[in-house]
């Protein structure tokens, strides 16, 4: 009983569009269990299935809250070196750095003044990434951080969009800018871009906290496995995660209220490739205690062979760079042409060109 088909990427929403896949991550940090299950697992699924792939190193956007610059470089090397070694192929898909594709910027300008402030102020991850603290001090680039993304969506026509939950309302908006586009300039210049959420994992909850995602950014470190945790701490921190003392039930909507117990579940059958029942199926009846030795062991069996492989390719930074320069060059090839064009919609005099 394996899990859910291998994401998709249709023609049905966007007939006159090509279907292209379009995601990145920003390189704020090590990558967690759930960039890993609500992502980048799923970007290697969808390549090479007649579609092409696009998938970006955000660090334009990782600057919207402070980077210190040597670990940016060397986080956005690692976030490389962790889609390599989580297969990503760079014959199949375009894999490069944001910054390094300059459309992205210029569109994400143009975006910020089709975008209503009304709109970015709605935003839930601008609300949680503010609530609480000073918004007054907040970045500007961290209000328009969803304006940069549909650009960067857009910027390519993309049609489908791989992301976790959390991301559905920035899709969704990255529409409603496409939308307002279209019918100012009175065009049908850019796609209804579609969200693809599916998969056991597409929101992996703390190890700490059922209730909160896990995070890169998490100030707790037990919170998280980490891409490039070993063996043991992986173990240790699934030992120590916090559950209830119910044994498992059948199915799985009897887990409804256990937010902490469903979280563990969920990772089970996202690593195994298992439906939730099924696993139900295995486990009904027993406590953690028989679990979370389980879960310990196939996470670090699912994880060790990519942690492995992500330490060998961060030998090599300069290999690192010139697939990135690489896949920059392919990204800015089709880039360009739909940046041009829309720079000539909206009405600006392109001499140079
Ligand atoms: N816990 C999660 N479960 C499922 N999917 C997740 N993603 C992130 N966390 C989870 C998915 O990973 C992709 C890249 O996310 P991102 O790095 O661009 O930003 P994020 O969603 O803000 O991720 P983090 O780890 O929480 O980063 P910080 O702490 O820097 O804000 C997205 O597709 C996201 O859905």
């Amino acid at each position: 009983m394996t899990d859910a088909k291998a994401p998709t990427a249709t023609a049905d929403a966007n007939p006159g569009f090509t279907p292209r896949v379009f995601s990145g991550i920003q390189p704020s940090g090590g990558l967690t269990l759930g960039n890993y299950l609500g992502a980048i697992k799923r970007f290697v699924e969808m390549q090479g299935q007649g579609v092409e792939t696009i998938y970006c190193m955000v660090d334009m956007h990782a600057i919207t809250v402070w980077q210190d610059p040597e670990a940016l470089r060397r986080q956005t090397r690692e976030l490389a070196a962790g889609y390599l070694a989580a297969g990503l192929d760079p014959t199949k898909s375009i894999l490069f750095n944001q910054s390094q594709v300059s459309a992205h910027a210029e569109l994400g300008w143009i975006f910020n003044c089709v975008a209503r402030m009304g709109w970015m102020n709605r935003m839930t991850q601008w609300k949680d990434k503010t609530s609480g603290k000073d918004a007054e001090k907040a970045s500007l680039g961290l209000f328009a951080y969803p304006s940069l993304m549909a650009a960067d969506i857009l910027v390519y026509h993309a049609t489908h969009v791989p992301v976790g939950e959390d991301q559905k309302q920035h899709v969704e908006l990255t529409r409603d800018i496409a939308a307002k586009f279209n019918h100012d300039f009175k065009v049908d210049f850019f796609p209804m871009t579609n969200p693809v959420i599916e998969g056991a994992a597409t929101r992996v909850m703390s190890l700490r906290d059922g209730t909160k995602k896990m995070s890169k950014s998490d100030p707790s470190d037990a919170a998280r496995i980490n891409l490039t945790d070993d063996a043991d701490t992986i173990a240790k921190k699934i030992k120590k995660a916090k559950t209830d003392a119910e044994p498992l039930p059948e199915s799985f909507e009897a887990l409804a209220d256990r937010p902490e117990a469903k979280n563990l579940v969920n990772i089970y059958a996202a690593l195994a490739g298992m439906t939730k029942d099924a696993v139900l199926a295995e486990f009904a009846g027993q406590g953690f205690g028989a679990f979370k030795p389980k879960l310990a062991d196939l996470a670090v069996a699912s994880l060790a062979p990519i942690s492995t492989e992500m330490s060998r390719l961060m030998q090599d930074p300069a290999e690192i760079d010139r697939i990135l320069g690489q896949g920059a060059d392919k990204a800015d090839a089709i880039a360009r042409p739909i940046l041009e064009k829309t720079y000539d919609i909206v009405g600006m005099i392109r001499s140079r060109r």
